[in-house]
C-alpha cells in the first residue's frame, strides 16, 4: 500500500509529479468526497446530494477517451454524456458512487443489441489497497483461477434497472453471489431512469459497494475487507459502455468510454487512476437543520 497523504480539503483534482504514481492519467489524482457517517448519501435514485461536491471532483466524459470501440472518435454529447463521482465513508469503510448519464439510445433489457448482450453500463473496478497489476488471472488450475480472479481487485458492471441474469451489479470474473448485497453493496433499486430501452434516456444512479484486500467468492467469512483511511490513495477504474457507437469489426456497435484511456482497465489495476480519499469537507455540506429542513421539502413534493 502506498503510504497515505494528507491534502487540503480546498484540493481540486491534483497534480503530483508524475513519477510518484505508475496509474493513469499520469500524475493525476482524482478527489473521493468523504460522506460523514450523520450525512450520507439517501440512496434513492434522486442524487442532488451530491450537488454538494464542487465541479472538479466529478470525472466527466471529456477526461476519458474511448479505449475499445471507436477509438479514436471525439466526444458526442448528443450520443452519450456523462458525469461520475466518488465519495467515501470511514466507519462503514464504504466506496459510494454516482452517475449522472444522457444517452440518446438506452440499451438495457438484458440482452438484446450490442455485443455480448453486456448492454449498456458503467463499470467501475476497485483496488482498494492500490497494490495495482492484473487481478484477471491467466494462467491456473480452474480452482486457482475461480479463487485469483477479483482477488486483489474487484471491478463490475453496474447496470440499472436489476435485469436476469446478471443483476444490477455483475462481478463478470467471479462466480461469487453474494458481493451484490447489502452490507457489501447496495442498491439494485438506487436510480432515476428517463426513458427506456431502445429511446433516448437519462439515468441518475447512487451506490457504494465495500473493498476487499482479499476476496475470496466462497463468501465474505473467508475474504478480507479493506479499511478505508482518510488521506489514503486507492485505485479505480471507470469505463463507460455506450452499444450505439459502431461500426468496429467484432463488436459492430460498442464504445468504452475510460478514464485514462486503458484498453486493459477490465482486468489491470496497473491501468485504473488513482482517487485520494479526502477530509470531511464540513462548509459544503449542509447543516443538520438545512438537511432537515431540505428532507422536509422533497418530501412534501413527493406527496
Ligand atoms: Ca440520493
Ligand atoms: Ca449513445
Ligand atoms: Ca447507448
Ligand atoms: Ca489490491
Amino acid at each position: 500500500m502506498k503510504k497515505a497523504i494528507m491534502l487540503g480539503a480546498a484540493a481540486t483534482v491534483l497534480s503530483l509529479s508524475a513519477s510518484a504514481w505508475a496509474h493513469v492519467p499520469e500524475g493525476q489524482v482524482f478527489a473521493a468526497w468523504q460522506w460523514p457517517t450523520n450525512q450520507l448519501p439517501n440512496l434513492d435514485g434522486d442524487i442532488s446530494e451530491w450537488n454538494a461536491l464542487p465541479q472538479e471532483y466529478w470525472v466527466d466524459i471529456f477526461q476519458t477517451s474511448v479505449a475499445e470501440g471507436n477509438v479514436g472518435g471525439a466526444v458526442d454529447t448528443a450520443n452519450l454524456n456523462f458525469r461520475f463521482a466518488m465519495g467515501w465513508n470511514d466507519d462503514l469503510d464504504r466506496i459510494y458512487y454516482a452517475i449522472d448519464r444522457f444517452d440518446d439510445v438506452w440499451d438495457r433489457d438484458g440482452g438484446g443489441f450490442g455485443c455480448c448482450g453486456q448492454d449498456d453500463s458503467q463499470e467501475v473496478g476497485l483496488d482498494s489497497d492500490h497494490s495495482g497489476d492484473f487481478f484477471w488471472a491467466f494462467e491456473g488450475t480452474d480452482e486457482e483461477l475461480k479463487r485469483n480472479r477479483g482477488r486483489q481487485a474487484q471491478t463490475g458492471h453496474y447496470r440499472w434497472p436489476a435485469l436476469a441474469p446478471f443483476g444490477w451489479y455483475w462481478f463478470w470474473m467471479s462466480s461469487a453471489d453474494w458481493h451484490d448485497k447489502e452490507p457489501y453493496s447496495c442498491c439494485p433499486t438506487s436510480y432515476t431512469l428517463n426513458g427506456t430501452h431502445g429511446s433516448e434516456a437519462t439515468l441518475q444512479a447512487e451506490w457504494y459497494t465495500v473493498g476487499w484486500d482479499d476476496f475470496n467468492y466462497e463468501g465474505p467469512d473467508v475474504s478480507i475487507r479493506h479499511d478505508f483511511v482518510e488521506g489514503e490513495i486507492v485505485g479505480a477504474g471507470l469505463q463507460v459502455v455506450d452499444n450505439d457507437n459502431g461500426p468496429a469489426e467484432d463488436d459492430p456497435r460498442t464504445s468504452k468510454w475510460v478514464l485514462g484511456g486503458q484498453s486493459d482497465i477490465f482486468g489491470n489495476a496497473s491501468s485504473f487512476s488513482d482517487f485520494i480519499l479526502l477530509p470531511v469537507d464540513t462548509a459544503r455540506l449542509p447543516t443538520a437543520v438545512e438537511n432537515d429542513t431540505w428532507g422536509n421539502i422533497k418530501a412534501s413534493f413527493a406527496q
